[in-house]
């Protein structure tokens, strides 16, 4: 599809069910041809979930790509292969830590953190591979690299990331007794990070608002609709399993996050089973950990300013993309009060008798 097709693109909200499903070509910005990674997952696997998927619902109005609904959340397709493939192959070590976030929430933070953290007795402050190497190359994302060939993994190192939300994790995870770490945010920077992050794949000297318009984006995602959403059901789905099982899952919020790190690392590290002994905690290693993942330190590294996330697979994406503004509440520089209130209200309704609440963040 060309990109003034693009333009004619539907913009009411409508499910396109599986008869009726029209053959979408991807925008090159986005998704590259498989290359090297082609023989990560053999294609005839890539085949099976591509047709699986035919069989789903899907929404041709998010932005730039179709949507596919499995178990009640919508997935870019080439996504949505790599967490089948996540399902139906991965084994983790009963020592992982998976690292769940919702898109846009802090994963990139979270990763360099936990990473931090779990290697801070391997390397000497001047080693780490946080300092040469990128967050998200320090740790591996379940449906896009561990799904896709278990080598992508240093068995040493016992943090995997996902997006998937938690209904939809593999039982292997679910069952070995893993521990997982949760990281939400608000939503409307949630939305507002995620719409720049689109709109970054967009050709240059195109007229961004034609294909990714920001009213348009804000009104399907108040309907559930974006990459790994509805958001509050993936904020539900963990926060449940949180209320639960506490002892296996750890619930963090950006917000508090960015207001209190050293108590929310603190609290990070005791739970993943690293805690800081009062000899670190004298010696100044938690701030040190802050200091090296905090948004400025981890933006001005060399691999943040130059490196490519994942070049062999569709989900090249340049490392300075993961580093935006990093604040709470940008969202007012976008969104009028009438919308933040809206949206507000949605997640209030949607969350509402779960004990979670963004407002008292
Ligand atoms: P991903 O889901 O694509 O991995 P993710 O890292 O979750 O992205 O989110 C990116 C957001 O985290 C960006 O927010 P913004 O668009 O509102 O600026 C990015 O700036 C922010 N971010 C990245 N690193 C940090 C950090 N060290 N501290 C705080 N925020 C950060």
């Amino acid at each position: 599809m060309s990109i003034s097709q693009w333009s004619s693109a539907p913009r009411v909200p409508r499910i396109v069910q599986p008869r009726q499903a029209r053959v979408y070509n991807a925008l090159p910005v986005v998704h590259k041809a498989r290359k090297g990674g082609e023989k990560d997952t053999p294609l005839t696997q890539q085949d099976k979930y591509k047709e699986i998927m035919s069989n789903f619902p899907r929404r041709d109005d998010w932005v730039l790509q179709p949507l596919y609904q499995y178990q009640g959340f919508w997935y870019f397709q080439d996504y949505l292969v790599g967490l089948l493939a996540a399902q139906e192959n991965f084994k983790p070590q009963p020592s992982d830590i998976v690292l769940c976030t919702y898109p846009k929430t802090g994963t990139t933070w979270l990763k360099a953190l936990a990473y931090a953290i779990v290697t801070r007795s391997k390397f000497n402050d001047s080693k780490n591979p946080l300092l040469t190497k990128a967050p998200h190359d320090c740790v591996p994302f379940l449906e896009i690299d561990a799904a896709r060939n278990a080598s992508n993994r240093d068995p040493e190192i016992p943090l995997v990331a996902t997006h998937i939300p938690y209904n939809s994790l593999p039982t292997s995870i679910l069952e070995s007794g893993c521990k997982l770490v949760y990281l939400c945010r608000d939503p409307k920077d949630v939305l507002i990070s995620m719409w720049h992050f689109l709109r970054g794949k967009l050709p240059e000297g195109i007229d961004k608002d034609s294909y990714i318009n920001l009213n348009n984006s804000f009104e399907i995602f108040c309907e559930g609709i974006s990459s790994n959403g509805p958001y509050w059901d993936h904020v539900l789905g963990y926060w449940k399993a949180r209320v639960e099982s506490p002892e296996e899952v750890l619930f963090l919020v950006y917000e508090d996050l960015k207001k209190d790190t050293v108590s929310n690392v603190k609290k990070l590290a005791e739970f993943m089973g690293y805690p800081f002994t009062p000899e670190e905690e004298k010696r100044g290693v938690v701030q040190q950990i802050i200091d090296l993942c905090s948004f400025d330190s981890l933006r001005n590294m060399k691999a943040s300013k130059s490196g490519v996330y994942s070049p062999d697979s569709p989900y090249t994406i340049r490392n300075t993309e993961f580093f935006r503004k990093g604040t709470i509440g940008d969202w007012k520089n976008y969104f009028s009060e009438e919308m933040g209130a809206r949206l507000d209200q949605i997640i209030e309704e949607k969350l509402n008798g779960s004990g979670f609440s963004f407002f008292s963040h």
